[in-house]
């Protein structure tokens, strides 16, 4: 076997984590570097800093100072070169995630100072001044920007059209979000003139730790490592629908101000003072349209300093989503679902259908053309629920005791009756993303043929149940609309891997099964350090990460284009790993046709509460 290894970064909200693999995918070791524990010295809180803070633009905006990301680096690099003692000479390539959205802006100067940079010393030091143009990183919880995004969603209107989906999301792949980067660009843009003027480029956390893994060497011609093609769908400012896709002129002309909207949502000629389109074009840089294609090789830098071999590849690196859909390699028909803090779906799919309730994002290991039966599906697709956990624990606090024990009790006795004969309930307790802006609880029996709205269920522990079920409802309706629109009409959801907290419990995994009539697995993410049997766990993102830099590495080594999935599951299967995932609920079959045929009945009361709730709000 290949003594090869790979490393995966992961430049996330709270930590900078990294995860060792060798060549047939397994685990080796892990570290990270936590930013409140680690770097007290930023005195950061969940990794942004505290409200009010001298370093933010808005005292109430979410963000990170930037210094502590390259803090964080020279801290991983001797936490795992000099005590973990990795052997780093034997890494053939690297990539990483970075959290979406959040961006970084660099001087004049920064390309030259990154090349620059000795090997004698930590990298912070080096960078602390005349480097970066903001100190601050904007975090993807930023919520400054609503008056941006209405901006942007009449710019991309009045440029493209007002049609049923709204023409950023056409566009772009997305509405508009205060946390996506054209909003955070904008805003800054309009209160930092002076920092707009002295900055030379704007990078994503994903390539600004691919320009830092660099550093030492001059990599590419503007200095700063480019952006990968799925990270820059999450922008709000590339024309996903553009063949090949781009930059999108109008979004870029209004962001630089070189246009400006008047009253009526019509657009005008700004000014150029401030180099217009073509200088933040410039700022953003190149998007390769190729995953595979490297970088370059490792910076100087990490090479003296540490030891990484000459030809060590460091590879693009992508968002912390699309890092996750690496790691579990779904293919078309089958999906991702996280159940935590909020509930997320990655859904690979086979066509450009945009829609104002998902993202669409390029899917991050595609080859453009690559018409083989394996290939990869050409986009993902990510659903965002704000009331997951949120809903589940209320529920569970006010009607089962505050125990898991007790809510999965009352599901077990509800799952033995027909699909919402005790009762059909909604609980976003917040205001919702899916459905958007949906609102309060509400509650629905069956009277006769009738359904009537209720304020509490004859049996109050029918809550457990009516929440969950429509949970899963929405999921199943979500996921066939977008099938049925994505060039297979006979296309069904084969598998949903699950991960995050909820997918711990067997009772909810089943009753998914049995809601979306398919297969509920989980993936196998452990792996054997080198030393001994001790298992290693894992992080989805740097994990992803790392597959990525296997199959760049391989494209590379035998000179053909094997597809990502095929890639990684050749390397697994070698290393007899072993299956990826391990099947934890199948549906039952006569249930699965219960909820089935419920489905129709369920969505005519799901729109109902989301009218009730609007006019509540009123
Ligand atoms: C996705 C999003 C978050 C961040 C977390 O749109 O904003 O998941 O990527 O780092």
């Amino acid at each position: 076997m290949s003594r090869a290894l790979f490393l995966g970064l992961d430049l996330s909200t709270q930590a900078l984590k990294a995860s060792l693999l060798d060549a047939n995918l397994q685990g080796v070791d892990e570290a990270q570097v936590r930013f409140d524990t680690d770097l007290p010295e930023f005195h950061t809180q969940g990794g942004i800093l505290p409200k009010g803070d001298k370093l933010l633009d808005t005292p109430d905006a979410a963000a990170a100072p930037v210094a502590m990301y390259v803090a964080a680096l020279d801290k991983l690099m001797d936490r795992i070169v000099h005590e973990r003692k990795w052997p780093i000479e034997r890494i053939a390539a690297i990539s990483s995630a970075g959290q979406q959205h959040a961006s970084v802006y660099f001087t004049h100067d920064a390309a030259k100072r990154l090349a620059g940079v000795s090997p004698e010393q930590p990298l912070a030091p080096q960078l602390e001044r005349g480097v970066f143009s903001r100190a601050i990183v904007p975090n993807w919880q930023d919520a400054t920007t609503l008056e941006e995004c209405d901006e942007l969603m009449r710019v991309a209107n009045a440029a493209f059209g007002e049609k049923h989906v709204p023409a950023l999301c056409r566009v772009t792949g997305s509405i508009a979000h205060t946390r996506f980067t054209a909003a955070q660009i904008l805003r800054w843009r309009k209160h930092a003139t002076e920092q707009y003027a002295n900055t030379a480029h704007i990078t994503l956390v994903s390539n600004f730790l691919t320009s830092l893994l660099c550093a030492g060497s001059v990599v590419t011609k503007n200095g700063m490592a480019p952006l990968d093609k799925s990270d820059a769908c999450g922008m709000n400012l590339w024309d996903m629908s553009a063949k090949p896709p781009r930059w999108s002129a109008p979004v870029l002309q209004y962001v630089s101000k070189e246009t400006r909207l008047d009253n009526e949502g019509r657009i005008h000629s700004g000014t150029t003072a401030c180099g217009g389109r073509a200088t933040l074009e410039r700022m953003l840089g190149p998007v390769l349209a190729d995953p595979a294609e490297p970088v370059g090789h490792i910076g100087q830098w990490l090479k003296r300093r540490y030891g990484f071999a000459q030809d060590c590849l460091v590879c693009q690196a992508t968002g912390d989503n699309p890092a996750t859909l690496q790691c579990l390699t779904p293919r078309f028909g089958e999906a991702v679902l996280s159940l935590g803090t909020s509930d997320t779906i990655l859904l690979p799919s086979n066509a450009y259908v945009p829609d104002a309730q998902y993202h669409t994002f390029a899917h991050p290991a595609a080859r453009d053309g690559d018409r083989s039966a394996n290939a990869t599906a050409p986009y993902f697709l990510m659903f965002v629920y704000k009331n997951g956990s949120l809903a589940r624990e209320w529920v569970r606090n006010t009607y089962c005791g505050k125990s898991w024990d007790a809510f999965d009790q009352a599901i077990e006795t509800s799952a033995q009756h027909a699909p919402g004969s005790e009762g059909v309930g909604f609980y976003w307790l917040r205001p919702e993303i899916l459905p958007w802006d949906a609102r309060g609880t509400h509650r629905f029996q069956r009277k006769g043929r009738e359904w009537e709205q209720v304020s509490e269920f004859t049996d109050p522990r029918s809550n457990a149940m009516a929440m969950v079920q429509s949970q899963f409802l929405d999921f199943r309706m979500r996921i066939a609309q977008v099938l049925a629109a994505s060039n297979a009409a006979e296309q069904r959801l084969e598998r949903v891997y699950v991960v995050g907290g909820a997918a711990e419990n067997r009772t909810l995994c089943q009753l998914l099964a049995n809601v979306l009539g398919c297969e509920i697995a989980r993936p196998v993410v452990q792996g054997r350090s080198a030393d001994s049997n001790e298992h290693v766990a894992y992080n989805f993102c740097s994990v992803g990460a790392a597959y990525r830099a296997r199959w760049v590495w391989e494209c590379a080594q035998s000179g053909t284009a094997p597809s990502f999935e095929d890639t990684v599951a050749n390397a697994r299967k070698n290393g007899g790993a072993g299956a990826a995932y391990e099947v934890i609920a199948r549906p039952d079959a006569d249930r699965a046709r219960a909820y089935a045929e419920f489905s129709d009945a369920w969505k005519v009361l799901e729109e109902y509460a989301i009218r009730a709730g609007a006019k509540a709000n009123k």
